[in-house]
């Protein structure tokens, strides 16, 4: 892989946020030196973090050339499409953008917020929510988007062999971002023919295979 010392990211096994900059990074063809942050130990919120993320949200992505540092997995996208554009993970007309900029942000600014770390101890500590209960919520909210999201899939003749025609786009990889996720915490989704068939699509690709939580640095052994 090229470029590997080009970049760091900031990242932990699990994140879904993580998992789209790890699959664009490798579709195309470039890498970088992750550096581990134990979400579950509070890493993310040390003083450290805070001056590289005042967010506490993970990934951050240094550029080391100049040292910038972006964060928000979807602004990191853009700047590796508009640094790397080949292979395009955005439709060349405006209303194919548009439509697939779309579909990115119900999963990844619709739906995973609410089911982050923050929101969980935020929930636990001041809404009296048991572990049965945070179980739920992140049910109803894993569905609710997905539900929509195979609806949308479903209407729209964009939709093709993937999210938006043949190519793989940054809606695919917000689709597996959320799906990755949800096979950790164990939480199936009925319904969703179209989004089973491009998941099986993403999931037979290198890039998206080696994105997989349970292989990253710091993850346990998948359950059996
Ligand atoms: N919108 C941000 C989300 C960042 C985010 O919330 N990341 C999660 C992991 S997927 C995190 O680090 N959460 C820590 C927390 O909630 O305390 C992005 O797309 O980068």
């Amino acid at each position: 892989m090229s470029d590997a010392a080009a970049y760091e990211l900031y990242a932990y096994w699990r994140t879904s946020a993580t998992y789209r900059v790890r699959v664009a990074l490798a579709l195309k063809g470039l890498g970088a030196e992750e550096r581990f942050v134990d979400v579950d130990k509070g890493e993310n919120r040390s003083p450290e973090f805070l001056k590289i993320n005042p967010m506490g949200g993970l990934p951050a992505f240094v550029v080391k050339d100049g040292g910038a540092v972006l964060t928000q997995s979807l602004a990191i996208l853009d700047y590796l499409e508009e640094t790397h554009p080949e292979p395009a993970l955005l439709p060349a007309d405006a209303l194919g953008r548009a439509r697939v900029r779309s579909l990115a942000q119900m999963l990844a600014a619709d739906t995973h917020p609410l089911i982050t770390p923050r929101v969980r101890k935020y929930l636990a500590a001041e809404g009296g929510f048991t572990p049965d209960a945070w179980k739920s919520w992140q049910r109803h909210w894993f569905t609710t988007g997905l539900q929509a999201f195979e609806a949308r899939l479903a209407a729209d003749r964009e939709t093709g062999r993937f999210c938006h025609g043949d190519q793989v786009t940054i809606a695919d990889i917000c689709l597996a971002s959320i799906t990755a996720v949800m096979k950790v915490f164990d939480i199936n989704v009925a319904g969703i023919p179209t989004v089973e068939r491009i998941l099986a699509e993403c999931e037979a690709m290198p890039a998206f295979a080696a994105a997989d939580p349970f292989l990253q640095t710091g993850a346990p052994e998948r359950a059996a």
